[in-house]
């Protein structure tokens, strides 16, 4: 008989707790590739392929075959090769990953390939923090003030208050908004919803950016597992263990246990890794990677029922609303003050099917992992799972995952199997 075509599926997802937690970013992410494991029901032996990205806390020199070393996954003993891979496409990362994993399962013929992030940048003393990430995105005449990367984001969020298109009231009513989602997921950092006034009375950071307009950084950890379909379904064949009841039952996880979620398809594009002297529309990506997944998943934004949209900064919320196709260009201020307006006094999540989970500005943002919390609470929407918050009927669902001030987009489009 012939075998079913192969689709890649995510299988697996886990993530720590966050907060300033006091551990090393490879004990976090050990924490979470284990969670993600358990939640597919495969074991680490079961593993063929490992993407990881760098952490700013402890970084290391290729942290795949670091990770990949310290659990034991190399070196590969059994039959067949292991291939691990770092990268580094800042917070872009985890969705480069999920696409990289996909890739690696369709064309090398990889069985599963986990995808790591985990940083400890809230355990950081603040001076040590704002010298890496400082170090990271300044550009080489040092006009970028410290903290660079909010005042990177500042002059886009500027440039665009000067077109006319925005006004400061909208940009802070991004993180009402995300701080109103937020509360409703028991793990996010921010459990109680902003006023307009706190975002706007919070400490300036830089000229048109408030403390609580700031990615809200944490430590954590998350990854997800990504594999074929017909690995699975000759797992779940192989692995067939008697109830008491003479019942056979698949050890699989609950993640795979349902099918997992498809990888429909996926797109990335990159823009300059500090804003220009002269900004205008050529430095920015988002708008080339989500044409790229929509064309590869043979879809428009009007056949997604959720979206995870990064939100690092009020800004790169309201340009991806416009870049994803939520709302059409130049309308993005406007769209934002109306989901204020309409999730003022109580909401179903339906009425605003973005980031759920709160973002990286009220969910909890440890550095290059928080695009995963994206793929995770796409997952969790897809299967249904968002208790008290989830968004009816999602079939559908777009992440986007931006690195450095706008420096790399990476989209992907997931969905629930079909039977
Ligand atoms: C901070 N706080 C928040 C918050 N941000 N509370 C709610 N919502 C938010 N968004 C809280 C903190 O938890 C803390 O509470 C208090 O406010 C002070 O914050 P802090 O961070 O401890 O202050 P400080 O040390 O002075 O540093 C301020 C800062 C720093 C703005 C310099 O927070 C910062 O750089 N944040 C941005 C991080 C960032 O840029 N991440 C990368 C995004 S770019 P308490 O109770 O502990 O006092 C990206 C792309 C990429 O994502 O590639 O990475």
């Amino acid at each position: 008989m012939p075998q079913p075509v192969s689709t890649m599926r995510i299988v697996g997802y886990g993530m720590t707790a966050l907060g300033k937690l006091g551990r090393s970013a490879s004990e976090l992410m050990r924490e979470a590739l284990q969670k993600s494991l358990r939640s597919a029901g495969l074991q680490m032996k079961d593993l063929d392929g490992l993407v990881a990205v760098p952490s700013l806390s402890h970084p290391h020199f290729m942290e795949a075959h670091y990770l990949a070393t310290q659990v034991g996954l190399l070196p590969h003993r059994g039959p067949g090769s292991v291939r691990v891979r770092t990268i580094d496409t800042g917070g872009a990362g985890p969705v480069s990953g999920l696409l990289e994993a996909a890739r690696m399962v369709k064309d090398e013929r990889c069985q599963a390939v986990a995808v790591v992030a985990g940083d400890a940048v809230s355990s950081l003393a603040t001076p040590e923090f704002l010298a890496r990430a400082d170090q990271g995105c300044r550009d080489p005449e040092n006009s970028l003030p410290s903290p660079c990367i909010p005042h990177g984001y500042d002059q886009v969020a500027q440039w665009q208050l000067r077109q006319g298109l925005l006004s400061r009231e909208q940009l802070a009513m991004v993180s009402v908004l995300m701080s109103r989602q937020a509360a409703k997921h028991p793990l996010a950092l921010t459990r109680k919803a902003h006023s307009l006034e706190d975002v706007l009375r919070s400490r300036k950071i830089a000229p048109a950016t408030n403390l609580l307009e700031c990615a809200r950084r944490a430590d954590g950890g998350a990854a997800i597992i990504v594999a074929s379909s017909n690995f699975m379904d000759e797992y779940m064949g192989h692995d067939l263990v008697s109830s008491e009841d003479g019942v056979s039952s698949a050890r699989l996880g609950p993640v795979a246990a349902t099918g997992g979620l498809v990888v429909l398809g996926g797109g990335e594009a990159s823009g300059p890794l500090y804003p220009p002297e002269e900004i205008d529309e050529s430095m920015f990506s988002c708008e080339a990677a989500a044409a790229s997944a929509f064309s590869e998943a043979q879809l428009l934004p009007e056949d997604l029922q959720w979206f995870g949209l990064y939100d690092c900064y009020p800004i790169c919320f309201l340009r991806a609303l416009e870049a994803c196709g939520v709302t059409p260009k130049g309308t993005a201020g406007a769209w934002v003050e109306e989901m204020f307006w309409k999730t003022e006094s109580g909401y179903d999540a339906g009425d605003f099917p973005i980031n759920t989970h709160g973002g990286l500005l009220a969910f909890g943002a440890p550095w290059e992992v928080p695009a995963m919390y994206n793929i995770i609470e796409a997952c969790e929407q897809l299967r249904g799972t968002a208790t008290g918050r989830q968004v009816p009927s999602v079939r559908r669902a777009l992440v986007y995952g931006n690195g450095g001030i706008f420096s790399h987009s990476a989209v992907a489009i997931l969905a629930q199997p079909v039977d």
